[in-house]
């Protein structure tokens, strides 16, 4: 069969939502896209575990302590599936952690910011997980199979993630004038990252037209923010806070909220390494994975015992 009669096969497949499956062929660019995105997805969410494990041994009362451990453990087991899912694509689990661990491979932005208070807790749950569940309900139907198999899972636990950030910040805004200027201050600090989480405007996207192609993104990177923006200016309001934008305002002939211009410098800036927290996130996880090293020594050493027992027993 020649080249484009397989690249036909393929595209009729993704045009009639036939899932591709790791044995089925692909085109070069379509494994190396989804190699890149959901490595670099696996890697926001182990990178993501460390401004919340932060907070664990701070957190102000044991139910809080035990929802934020389980919360953390959830987000370190997302990276697993979804390590698991590109491993189908051919890459290796050790070839996507050293990407990591040099700089080399992208992590989700909003990770570089540091967690300042107890609110932070709250704000991330609400704001970062829900900007994550938006985009990642939507990949629950992309075009290969593993990754949008790992996302349905992954969503079930975010959506608990993202309520139990909005009950907690709900207290703070019920309570002494300290814990509502808490709450206010996180959401002041995590609004304008929390809507660089989705990406370049869409006119500076370099991958969308593609990934739309092959229904890898299902929508692009300003409509998800956009309903983004539209949900939490509604759900800002049963908190009685405000959001850090003096232009966002209910846009009647749109039908969506007006806002203001994100700090696209800033997001780039962060992109490239130079965020906040960029050098101490990256130092944290080769610290855990060189502490670790025995861990995987022990695990191989074991189970070469186990097939020579195995061997000798057959
Ligand atoms: N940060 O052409 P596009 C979570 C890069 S999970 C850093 O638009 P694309 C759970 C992009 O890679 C959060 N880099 O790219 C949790 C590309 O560079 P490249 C993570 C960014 O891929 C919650 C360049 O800019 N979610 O939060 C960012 O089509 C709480 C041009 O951009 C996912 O990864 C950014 N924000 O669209 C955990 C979801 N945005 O690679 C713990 C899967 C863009 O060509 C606690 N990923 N770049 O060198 C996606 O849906 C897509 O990859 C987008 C970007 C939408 C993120």
């Amino acid at each position: 069969m020649s080249i484009q009669d397989l690249e036909k096969i393929f595209q009729d497949k993704i045009d009639n939502e036939i899932k591709i499956e790791p044995k089925d062929w692909m085109p070069e660019a379509y494994r190396k896209t989804n190699i890149r995105q959901i490595s670099q997805h696996a890697h926001s969410e182990v990178v993501g575990m460390l401004p919340e494990g932060n907070w664990i041994s701070r957190a102000p009362s044991l139910k809080r302590k035990a929802i934020l451990i389980a919360k953390v453990q959830d987000e370190g087991g997302h990276g697993l599936y979804l390590y698991s899912s590109a491993e189908t694509l051919g890459s290796t689990r050790d070839e996507m952690i050293a990407d990591l661990h040099s700089g080399k491979a992208k992590y989700s932005s909003i990770f570089n910011y540091p967690s300042l208070t107890w609110a932070d807790m709250g704000a991330i749950g609400w704001l970062v997980d829900g900007a994550a569940i938006l985009n990642q309900v939507m990949l629950c139907r992309t075009s290969y199979g593993p990754y949008a198999r790992a996302m349905v899972r992954i969503c079930k636990e975010e959506s608990f993630h993202q309520r139990q950030g909005f009950e907690s910040l709900l207290v703070l805004s019920r309570g002494t004038e300290e814990q509502k200027a808490m709450c206010q201050d996180a959401i002041n600090r995590w609004w304008w990252p929390s809507l660089m989480m989705f990406g370049p405007k869409d006119s500076e996207s370099t991958n969308s037209d593609q990934s739309m192609k092959w229904k890898i993104k299902r929508k692009t990177n300003d409509e998800l923010r956009q309903q983004f923006i539209d949900m939490i200016a509604e759900q800002i309001k049963v908190l009685g806070m405000t959001l850090p934008d003096a232009d966002l305002k209910w846009n009647e002939e749109k039908k969506h909220y007006d806002f203001g211009e994100i700090n696209w410098d800033e997001f780039w800036n962060v992109v490239k390494g130079n965020g906040p927290c960029n050098k101490q996130r990256l130092a944290a996880r080769n610290k855990a994975h060189n502490e670790g090293a025995w861990v995987r020594e022990a695990a191989v050493a074991y189970a070469e015992k186990k097939k020579h027992k195995q061997q000798k027993a057959a």
